[in-house]
């Protein structure tokens, strides 16, 4: 997950110091800058949603896995993994095959849902 986020980033800034160098020689054509990807500090204070199907759900654990679609503001592409909970009340109401709506945020090198739905 760190190393595809990683790279994500890097192919992100790389593009983006293209797109300004491309800027600086051609003046006379308004361009929009590139926008600069979220730090790490400010994606850990994100809420991030996304769309996604119910694989498993471990409640002991407090996990559910998910395979969501792609999380443009984490640089996510669509991918099947494992979710913590916030609270494990929000595990009771799911069932695999289930499709959801949910929210995250980054704890660490946790991610933990904090609403689904
Ligand atoms: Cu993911």
């Amino acid at each position: 997950m760190k190393k595809i986020t990683t790279t994500l980033i890097v192919a992100v800034t790389l593009s983006a110091s293209v797109a300004f160098a491309q800027q600086k020689m051609d003046t006379m054509k308004p361009m929009d800058m590139a926008k600069k990807p979220a730090t790490e500090a400010q994606m850990a204070q994100m809420t991030h949603k996304a769309l996604g199907v119910v694989k498993k759900v471990d409640p002991k654990a407090g996990v559910v896995t998910l395979a969501h679609e792609a999380v443009n503001s984490m640089n996510w592409p669509p991918m099947t993994m494992g979710f913590k909970v916030k609270d494990k009340a929000l595990l009771a109401k799911l069932k695999e095959g289930q499709k959801v709506a949910f929210e995250f945020v980054q704890e660490g090198d946790d991610y933990v849902v904090t609403q689904i739905k």
